[in-house]
């Protein structure tokens, strides 16, 4: 564990101007980060004092060294979010992907990879996941998820950078239906997260972490040993007093319940009935 708050080194964020970048160049920005934001698209809001913003596009790799250079950490944030078609995805998840691990490589930085749920999300909700289980991605967005960590992978064994593979279950400002009693992980814990996947002095000896990143829900059975004691990581909020509201909020898809990806998994199915 470490007492510093703050990372000696600049902080790489690709993905700034999405949901999860703008909370996280906020939060962070207001805990006195030194911050480089990146986007294809331009920064939305004010930027925080300490932060400093440069379009550029993942599939262009020398702008991503460029962007890279003197940071100890990348928040990889930026890429396609949801499902869409394999062609859609490849570039800026995969080739994207690979231009930040070499940015990475060179740097000598910390990769935080915004992985997700959907790099495992064709296991049923009946599972119980351990960070060494078998990936199942649940479309070619998950399946870009699980190629990431892969790659982090090499990228360790083959040249020792270190990673901190989060795989988010859904982070928005409250859950939304029944799944996310489950999934939900709110602003405030991955914040804290970051802080704590950032400030770690070391990833242990493996070198990486998988992170099952959701708050202290209590419905939240399908997931359970991860790294978070190697980083310090401890969620504080919950899904639990949606409880009431959201329990009966359910797809009335079976494929769609079945599986921990919920509505992913069910998008292009084609099998006559899920297996039994
Ligand atoms: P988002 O779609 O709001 O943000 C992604 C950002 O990446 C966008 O601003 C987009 O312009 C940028 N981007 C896309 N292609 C790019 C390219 N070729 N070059 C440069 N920038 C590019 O997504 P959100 O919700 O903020 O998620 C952030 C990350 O977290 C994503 O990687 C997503 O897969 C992951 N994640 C998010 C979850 C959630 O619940 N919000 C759950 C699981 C994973
Ligand atoms: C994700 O990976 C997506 O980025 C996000 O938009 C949600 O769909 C989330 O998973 C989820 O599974 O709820």
């Amino acid at each position: 564990m470490t007492t510093e708050t703050v990372p000696q080194k600049p902080v790489l964020l690709t993905g700034a101007s999405g949901a999860l970048g703008r909370v996280l160049t906020r939060a962070l920005g207001e805990q006195g980060w030194t911050l480089r934001l990146t986007d294809r698209v331009p920064f939305p809001d004010p930027l925080p004092a300490g932060a400093r913003f440069q379009l550029a596009d993942l599939e262009d790799g020398p702008a991503i060294l460029r962007l890279a250079e003197g940071c100890g950490t990348i928040l990889h944030f930026g890429g396609i979010s949801v499902e869409h078609p394999f062609e859609t995805v490849i570039g800026p998840n995969i080739r994207g992907l690979y231009h930040v691990y070499e940015a990475a490589r060179r740097e000598g930085a910390r990769m935080i990879f915004a992985s997700s749920n959907h790099a495992i999300g064709f296991h049923p909700r009946s599972a119980v996941l351990d960070d060494d289980s078998s990936l199942a991605p649940d479309g070619f967005y998950g399946l870009s998820k699980a190629y990431g960590e892969l790659m982090g992978g090499l990228y360790r064994d083959k040249h020792g950078v270190e990673s901190v593979f989060l795989r988010i279950g859904s982070c928005f400002p409250e859950p939304t239906d029944a799944r996310m009693l489950a999934t939900w992980l709110s602003y405030a814990d991955l914040t804290r997260l970051i802080a704590c996947a950032t400030l770690a002095p070391s990833l242990g000896p493996a070198g990486s972490v998988v992170i099952w990143a959701a708050s202290n829900n209590s419905r939240m059975t399908w997931w359970r040993r991860d790294g978070r004691a190697v980083i310090g990581w401890t969620p504080q909020d919950s899904a639990d007093s949606y409880v009431a509201a959201l329990e009966g909020k359910t797809s009335g898809d079976p494929v769609v319940e079945r599986y921990q990806g919920g509505g992913f998994a069910g998008i292009d199915y084609s099998r006559a009935a899920p297996p039994r």
